[in-house]
């Protein structure tokens, strides 16, 4: 899945037209950071189908962060005031043969980034293109060793009413759980993502480490991980706590299963005017379908 720099698909190579007007996009933000990073952007591998990413200052003023409320404008306002993400780490633990507690200085030691451009599509119909750094979860996990009886992996956010206050609210059940299958868990495209752009990872998309499982609903992408748990059967995941008829343990991206309360067969970009098709699997058919094989995906959702 990984692709060589030397061996891009026809369809991955960006034209010079669009590396011109990254840059030019990028200078005009007044980021000139990461306007001399984009020639990196250039080299990232591109799983979007060719697409523009949006604006960084989109991705960063427009979120689901429930720590830090509800609404989209609160976790740009609130995360950087109050979330601390140094130090930080995360905890491998449950069935695998070698528990371990990690830095995030030396995770990026031991995993080095890449940088991926994938979708983002939220249940509520908004989506983005977002190129990540990260590293696939799957190399943390193998380091791990995972015993024969681990079947699902379970994540945790942090949970501190101090630097979230948004947990002081009951919203959600705190802290924030997140779950996959041990193979959805171990698949390529399922990253470990500690920046955007070049840079570490904003409060507000989830410092300093998250998941992102491009094929499925946003809120299975966690933010602010301090736990995976290697465990023996399907974990709870908060919005399946919260409501279950609405979001089930897959939640993968499907045009044909409505939300109970709104149509999912359709989205748009942030940033853009006009909604878009959504597609299976958020476009990811050709990577994730035969994970899904002979199952129900209505059923289930
Ligand atoms: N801990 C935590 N993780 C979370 C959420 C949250 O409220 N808390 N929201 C989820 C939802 S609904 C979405 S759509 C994505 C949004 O990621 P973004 O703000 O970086 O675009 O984060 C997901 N991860
Ligand atoms: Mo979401």
């Amino acid at each position: 899945m990984r692709r060589a720099p030397g061996d891009p698909k026809a369809s991955e190579i960006t034209p010079e037209s669009l590396w011109l007007d990254r840059r030019s996009f990028l200078k005009a933000a007044g980021l000139a950071a990461a306007a001399a990073l984009s020639p990196r952007l250039v080299g990232a591998a591109d799983f979007a189908g060719g697409e523009k990413p949006t604006p960084l200052d989109s991705i960063t003023a427009y979120n689901n962060f429930y720590e830090f409320g509800t609404d989209k404008e609160s976790p740009a306002r609130y995360a950087p005031k109050y979330l601390k993400p140094h130090p930080w780490s995360v905890k491998v633990e449950g069935l695998v043969g070698k528990p371990k507690t990690w830095s995030i200085e030396e995770l990026s030691k031991v995993f080095p980034s890449q940088e991926r451009i994938y979708r983002l599509r939220c249940v509520e119909a908004w989506s983005a293109v977002i190129p990540w750094n990260g590293f696939p979860l799957s190399a943390l996990l193998k380091k791990a060793e995972p015993k024969a009886k681990a079947k699902y992996v379970a994540f945790q956010t942090l949970y501190d009413p101090k630097q979230m206050p948004g947990q002081n609210e009951s919203v959600l059940q705190w802290p924030y759980v997140e779950g996959l299958r041990l193979d959805e868990a171990m698949h390529d495209l399922t990253l470990l993502a500690t920046g955007i752009y070049g840079k570490p990872m904003p409060a507000q998309d989830g410092a300093p480490i998250r998941l992102v499982v491009p094929w499925k609903y946003g809120f299975k992408s966690i933010k602010s991980i301090v736990s995976i748990k290697l465990v023996e059967s399907q974990p709870p995941t908060s919005w399946n706590i919260s409501a279950p008829p609405e979001y089930g343990f897959y939640s993968n991206v499907n045009p044909e299963h409505d939300h109970p309360r709104w149509s999912q067969s359709t989205e748009r970009r942030l940033g853009e005017l006009f909604k878009r098709k959504t597609l299976m699997f958020n476009g990811y058919s050709t990577e994730v379908a035969s994970l899904y094989k002979g199952m129900d995906l209505d059923a289930n959702y």
